[in-house]
Parts: structure tokens; sequence; C-alpha cells
């Protein structure tokens, strides 16, 4: 017995030496953080006597020299003699480590304390410690000093019953701490967040070390988590009041749910916890209360048909906006995982969580549906804005691809640097481009052939006709600046900016172009009318004001070529070639369709279509921007009808072209 007393006795020496020598891995550091760490240490000891239901106060004092008290009323730690240990049991709580659990009376000590210590643990590491306990009628006081020589102050047996509880008293060590001034807001907010927490608990808080700066308040909340929410939002805009509350109890796990949204705020205010400890990475229960939280609104609002489309659903982000929320759970044996051991592990958890959720919340939102609604449609304004803000970013990022794209390659430039003498051919193929290439006068006259036809940008929207390669070196070549999509500002002449004139506009719009003119050159055919429609239809749907500032044009190849004798007249369309044969007559007259710009040679495309002497350029004007509209839509927009009865009525003409 004696042998196994002095033993046991070693064995506590070792342990809180071996706190001593390794104090970082018990309250993680012996910085200010580890400091403050005793406190709530000691708090954690008091606030899980009042979980068990047996306390209703606790009071907490920094005192001069950073003394630090922590009173409770609760049953006190017990002091009759341990069975094993042939010791008080408050000494065996004060000098063995972990040795909180070996009194765990069923369903008490849910655990407390972030590493779960203990106060031995808080013992070893202040320079000296006093325990003064009222239990039973008798008092009991010891004190410590670096865990060990143990005192025993005073025993007394004449209390009253009824003034019970345990005050732990201590001195953080400065040979162990790297400063020893314990910090009152960390401490505060600690003790609030407790108060919160446990619901009716009553909490006081001094800091009695500056004469000229004493703190004395007292947190305590009948609201519990539904306060701290409130406190949360304190000064935002609730979107419903009060916050909603959900409680559920099962086997072994308790969990507590507040909610509410507000309107002026946009980030999630989420904040969780496990037996009291703050778990800042979330965990199984923060994912169970997602998953849930999800579920529920996305049924309700499928129910009541506020999303409409079958395949539209409101996501987690969505949902998270605005957001507050606290999530409290207490279990039996909590396992921290996570970088800061500060995420809550436990895989039943995240079920246990949601099917509570899924049935309180759902409830709910069946008896508070004018709530339900409100947050669904906060939810659904969130999800447009989400979208919007995506789309924008993807044109910004796009933009600057395209504006660190160098020019693309089928690009023949010209020489000159001043835009406001250069002009630029959209060809229809390779081999008209060819053409043109050496027919131009490179000086002022650039090429871009562009293959095939041009996807149809009526029915894409613009981030997607990005995605075409002819569009992008289109874009590139004449300057992104001038696509609506992919600029900050807009040159609008609306109502709001009457002091613009329609001249500086448009000299702002000329200003972001590498040409002043740009000419839609295609063949005189089916295909190239296709194709200029096509490219009319992009330039209106995202460049309008630069048609508004007169910078596109489409050039007018000749259609036949008439020879008789040595005379050579160019055609331009079967009109002019009938009044032509009318004036030089029909005899010996020798006549070639062009059946592309590709059969011209270089020289003749030239004369008949590129030179500013000789040529005719149709500028492209809006007469009445709302019909314009229409017939685009017509042409290019899915209905097949609308646009055959078009075509057949206006033949290959784009009625819009003011020439
Ligand atoms: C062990 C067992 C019991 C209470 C406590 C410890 C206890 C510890 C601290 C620390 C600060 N205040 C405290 N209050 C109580 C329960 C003993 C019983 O069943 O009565």
């Amino acid at each position: 017995m004696t042998q196994n007393y002095v033993a046991d006795d070693i064995k506590v020496l070792e342990g809180l030496e071996a706190v001593r020598k390794r104090p970082g891995m018990y309250i993680g550091s012996t910085s200010k953080s580890g400091l403050n760490h005793l406190v709530f240490e000691v708090v954690d000891n008091a606030i899980d006597e009042a979980m068990a239901g047996y306390c209703t106060d606790v009071d907490v004092i920094i005192d001069k020299d950073n003394i630090v008290s922590v009173s409770d009323n609760g049953r006190g730690i017990p002091i009759d003699i341990h069975k094993e240990k042939g010791l008080p049991a408050v000494e065996v709580v004060m000098t063995t480590l972990h040795a909180g659990g070996k009194f765990e009376g069923k369903g008490y000590k849910i655990s407390g304390g972030l590493h779960g210590v203990g106060v031995s643990v808080v013992n070893a590491l202040a320079e000296w410690l006093k325990v003064d306990v009222r239990r039973d009628g008798k008092q009991y006081i010891q004190t410590y000093h670096r865990g060990v020589g143990k005192k025993l102050i005073g025993e007394t047996t004449d209390y009253a019953p009824a003034d019970r509880g345990t005050i732990i008293t201590f001195k953080p060590d400065a040979t162990i701490f790297e400063e020893v001034d314990f910090t009152a807001e960390v401490v505060d907010h600690r003790l609030r967040e407790l108060a919160f927490l446990n619901k009716g608990v009553r909490i006081r808080f001094r800091d009695l070390r500056d004469d000229d700066a004493l703190v004395d308040v007292t947190y305590q909340f009948e609201g519990g988590i539904v306060s701290y929410v409130e406190h949360i939002n304190e000064n935002k805009e609730p979107l419903f009041t009060p916050p909603i509350y959900l409680k559920n109890e099962r086997d072994e796990y308790e969990v507590e749910i507040s909610i509410q949204y507000v309107n002026d705020y946009y980030d999630e205010q989420l904040v969780s916890f496990a037996n009291n400890i703050r778990t800042r990475e979330g965990g199984t229960h923060v994912a169970g209360f997602r998953t849930a939280l999800t579920r529920v609104m996305n049924n309700f609002a499928r129910k009541y048909e506020l999303i409409k489309d079958k395949n539209e659903v409101l996501t987690g982000n969505d949902l998270r906006e605005g957001l507050s929320a606290v999530i409290s759970v207490k279990l039996r044996n909590p396992q921290f995982e996570g970088q800061t051991k500060t995420k809550l592990g436990n895989s039943e958890v995240k079920g246990i969580v949601d099917s509570m959720v899924d049935e309180g919340l759902s409830n709910f939102v069946e008896t508070n549906p004018k709530v339900a609604k409100a947050i669904i449609n906060k939810a659904l304004i969130a999800q447009r804005v989400r979208e919007a803000t995506r789309k924008a970013q993807e044109l910004a990022r796009r933009k600057s691809s395209l504006e660190s794209t160098t020019l693309p390659g089928k690009l023949a430039d010209c020489s000159d640097r001043n835009p406001a003498n250069c002009e630029i051919f959209l060809v229809e193929g390779d081999s008209a481009g060819g053409s043109a290439k050496q027919g131009r006068d490179r000086n002022f006259q650039a090429i871009l052939p562009l293959r095939g036809k041009v996807l149809n940008v009526e029915k894409a929207r613009l981030d997607k006709i990005l995605a075409n390669e002819e569009i992008r070196n289109l874009i590139t070549a004449i300057g992104p600046e001038v696509i609506s999509g992919l600029r900050e500002t807009t040159f609008d002449l609306d109502a709001d900016a009457p002091s613009i004139s329609a001249d500086v506009a448009n000299a702002a719009v000329l200003a972001k172009l590498r040409y002043h003119k740009v000419v839609i050159m295609t063949d005189a055919d089916v295909d190239g009318a296709h194709i200029r429609t096509l490219l009319l239809t992009f330039f209106f749907r995202h460049a309008r004001e630069m048609i508004e500032a007169g910078a596109l044009y489409i050039a007018q190849p000749p259609l036949y070529l008439v020879k008789k004798g040595s005379t050579k007249r160019y055609v331009y369309n079967d009109k002019q070639l009938d009044e032509l044969l009318t004036e030089i007559g029909r005899e010996n007259v020798g006549i070639q369709r062009y059946k592309g710009l590709g059969e011209m040679n270089p020289d003749q495309l030239w004369e008949t279509t590129m030179d500013p002497e000789k040529r005719t350029l149709l500028q492209v004007t809006l007469e009445d921007g709302e019909s314009a509209d229409e017939i685009f839509s017509i042409l290019m927009g899915s209905k097949v009808e609308p646009r055959k009865e078009f075509i057949e009525k206006y033949g290959k003409t784009v009625r819009w072209i003011d020439v």
C-alpha cells in the first residue's frame, strides 16, 4: 500500500513535470494565447458544472499582478478520499493529468477545454495556485507551487450547505510564459461566447489591474444562441424576426441551431461549436447543416413553385448569402481534426444534424411560409447576381486575353498607324483574301480573311461567341474596346447623358478602333450575302455604336465585266447590265460573270472594289433601331418561318443599308 502510494506520487510529479517541460503540447504555446488559455481551462470546468445543471454563476477576476480567480457555485470539487490513491479527490484533480474524466458521473462532463487537459495543467504552469472548495457544509483550501508542495491551508466543517462551489485562484509562472499579461478583450470575448452557448448562465468578468480602466461586465442570455444570432446581426437589417431556433437531443448528442438572414450584408456569418469549443474549421456538424438547409429550401421552393424550371436549383452558395447562423453541438467523444484541431471529425454527426435540421426546418417553413418565401427570394436574387458577376468576370478575363493577344496571324496589316487613314477589309475565304492582299494599297488597307461561315451570333451569347476563332481574330484586329460587352464604360447616348453630343460619342468610338473604315467584302452571291448578314448581325448586336459612328461599310464588287472592242466596263447588278447593253448594243459583246472575288485578278479587284477613287462603298447606317432589331431577329433567330418570309419579301437586300 505504502509502496503504491509512493509510486503514484512519483507518477504525479512526472506528469506535471512533463507539462512544465513541454507546455506547448498541453496549452498550444507559451505566448499570449497559451497564457489566456489557462483562464479558459479553469472557466471551462466551471461551465461543465453549469452544463451538468449544478451551477448558475461563474465569476472571473483578473486582479493586480495578473492573479486570476474563477469562482462558481457548482457542487464543488469532491474532497473525500479517493479510494485508489488515498488522497482527497480535489488533490487528484489538481495533480493528475486528465483527472477530470475519472469523476464522470453519467451524463456529466461532456468535456471542456481546447485540449481538454484539465486544471492540473494550470496548476503545473502556475507560480502558485489555490483551490477553495465548499461542499457538504465543509470548506477545504489547498495551495500548490508549480504544481507541487501541496499545503492544506484550511478545513472547516461549519459551512452552510447552500454556500457551495469552487474558487480557483492562480498566478501564471513567469519562468514558463513569454509574458504574463492576460488579454482582457480575449477573455471577455470568450466569456460572452460561453454565456451565449450556455443559456441562462450568469458570467461576470472583472479586470481590476488598471485602476483607471476597470472592467466589470456581466453576461447572461436567456435566449442562448438565439441571442447570439441577434448579437451578430445587431447592426444589420434582419429579413425576419426572431431568428429561427432548432433544438434536438438524441442519444448522447445535443444539437442547437439558430438562423437568421439579413438584407444588407452578403457574407455568411456561420459560427459553430462542439462542446462549447469554437470549430473554426467547421466539420461534420456544419456539413450536415448546410446539406439539410439547401435541401429543405429547394423542396419548399419547388413545392410552392417559387422556382419554376425543373432544372433550376438554389445552390448552397445562393442560400448562404446574408445568412447568420450559430450551430452548437454537444457530444460525448468529440474528435477534433484539421490544421488547428478546430474541425469536428465525428462522422456520425453529419447525419444526425442533417436529419434534425431536415425535420425541424421543414416544419418551420411549412408553418412560416412568409419567412421561407423571403429567404428563397433572397437566394434567387443572390443567384442572379452571382451569375451576372461570373459572366462579367469571364468577359473581363477574355477581354484581357484578347488585349494581350498579338494581332491575328492571318491579318495583313497596313503600314499607316493612324486609324483615321486606315481601312480593314473583312474578306470571305483565303483565295479572295489572297487577291485582296495583292491588290490592296498596303499603306492604308489591311486585309483579314475570314474562313467559312461566321458563327451565327444571334443565337449565341457573347461569352460563347468569343470562343469562335474567326470572331476573336476580327475583334482583335479592329479593337476589342468597341465590343460593348468588353468594355467598362458605355458610349451610350441615353437620357442620363444629354450633354454628350453624338459627335463626341462617335469620336469616342472611333478612338477605340484600329481602322476608321471596317469594310465587309463578300462575294456577290447567296453565300456572300449570308456571310455579310452574319457579320452585320455581329456588329449590330455587339458593336452597334460602331455602326452609329459610321465606321462600318460594305464593299461593292462588280457582278459582270462587259467588253466591247477596246472598252471594258464593270457592272454591279443586273439592272445596270441591262441599261449598259441597251446603250452599247448587244452585238460583239463579251460578258464575264464573276462568281467570286477570287476569280478577279488583284488589279481588277483593286480597280473595281478597293480603289477609293473608283469604288462604291455602302456605309451601313441604322435608320430605326427598333425595326433594325426586328429584322435581325427575323433573319438570324431560330424561327424558320418568319425568316423565310423575310427573305422572300426582301430577297438578299438588307433593308436598312443606306447607300
Ligand atoms: C469532479 C467531479 C465533480 C465536480 C467537479 C470535478 C468540479 C470541478 C470543478 C472545477 C471548477 N469548478 C468545478 N466544479 C466541480 C462532481 C462531483 C459530484 O458528483 O458531486
